[in-house]
């Protein structure tokens, strides 16, 4: 397919047509050099949608739970894009093909996007390719965006960093409780839903969250409690009391000055990202130089120390030398 300039493009998602913003995330996905321009051309259209991420490990039931969310946010008159974002694959679709059509009741519904992204491989990973795609989602009118991410190793943590509420699912009989903890999510949910609580077991897990979180203990007045809501998934159930913990928390973060500030982190995270990541590509470009070899021997040789050594090589970089 030949493709449409960049305005085109950006024009085309702008008025929701979902080639131009599959286009639009392909490129994301692929590292454009076109992606300046497309950045550069969506940042004035920015709309602010809701971003919630939802984690939780391999088989809880994230994409039966994000399926569910969708139809009563669609059902809600609300325009909602689902990312689902792969952080073990260099390849979309692959592991992902389930998660199609556990969502494929919304795929001639055209008030939803579902899109898969694999960001393994990426220099920059997760955090440079998923906030890239959320803008798109945002400026083709999405008010909310879904990211669904599985939880295996920091990508938890990761989404986390990238969406305005993090919704973390567990599931009874998965040894989740303790997992839990190891992985670190009782830090990073703002919502715990025990999924599958149509299965033996569903009271013990939520009993054991909420006693890991310390959910029983005093907080300060106006601190969030994160609420654990059970669902199934499966049959829709709980769904709608997912939707207004949600709601709350939005509402909350707005009382509370917090969705501002995560929204600030999260730019500044992505600005970051992008910066260390052209640094560091530079850098890589001076393996073949004469300068990271010249520097290296000196090191070895005990003539310069490594840190020394790091801030000519920064120095070099930096100003274009
Ligand atoms: N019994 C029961 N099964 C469920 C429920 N929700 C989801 N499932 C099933 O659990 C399996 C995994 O569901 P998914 O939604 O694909 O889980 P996931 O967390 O997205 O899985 P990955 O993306 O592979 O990590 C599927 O067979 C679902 O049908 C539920 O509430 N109860
Ligand atoms: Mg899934």
């Amino acid at each position: 397919m030949a493709d449409a300039d960049v305005p085109t493009l950006v024009e085309q998602a702008r008025q929701g047509r979902p080639r131009a913003v599959a286009r639009l995330i392909s490129l994301i996905e692929g590292d454009s050099p076109r992606l300046r321009e497309v950045m550069a051309a969506l940042a004035p259209l920015a709309q602010g949608a809701y971003v919630v991420g939802v984690t939780g490990s391999p088989g809880v039931g994230k994409s039966t739970s994000t399926s569910a969310l969708v139809s009563a946010y669609r059902r809600a008159g609300k325009r909602v894009g689902v990312l689902a974002v792969d952080p073990s694959s260099p390849f979309s679709g692959g592991a992902l093909l389930g998660d199609r059509i556990r969502m494929s009741e919304h795929a001639s519904d055209p008030g939803v996007y579902i899109r898969s992204m694999a960001t393994r491989g990426h220099l920059g990973g997760l955090a440079w390719a998923a906030p890239q795609a959320i803008r798109v989602l945002d400026v083709a009118g999405c008010d909310v965006v879904i990211v669904e991410t599985v939880g295996v190793g920091q990508s938890e943590v990761e989404i986390a960093a990238q969406a305005d509420t993090t919704m973390v699912l567990l599931a009874p009989g998965m040894g989740d409780g303790i997992q839990a903890a190891k992985a670190g999510i009782l830090e990073i949910g703002d919502v715990y839903v025990v999924n599958k609580a149509d299965r033996e077991g569903a009271d013990a897990t939520a009993r054991e969250l909420n006693h890991m979180l310390g959910l029983g203990e005093a907080r300060a007045p106006g601190d969030w409690r994160p609420p654990i809501v059970k669902t199934v998934a499966a049959r829709g159930e709980g769904t709608d009391e997912v939707v207004q913990a949600l709601e709350k928390h939005r509402a909350w973060m707005e009382e509370h000055g917090v969705l501002a500030e995560r929204r600030m982190r999260r730019a500044a995270g992505e600005v970051e990202t992008i910066a260390v990541t052209a640094l560091r590509a530079r850098i890589g470009d001076l393996h073949g130089d004469r300068r990271l070899g010249a520097l290296a021997e000196r090191v070895v040789a005990g003539e310069l120390d490594p840190y020394a050594a790091a801030d000519e090589l920064v120095a070099g970089v930096t100003e274009g030398t």
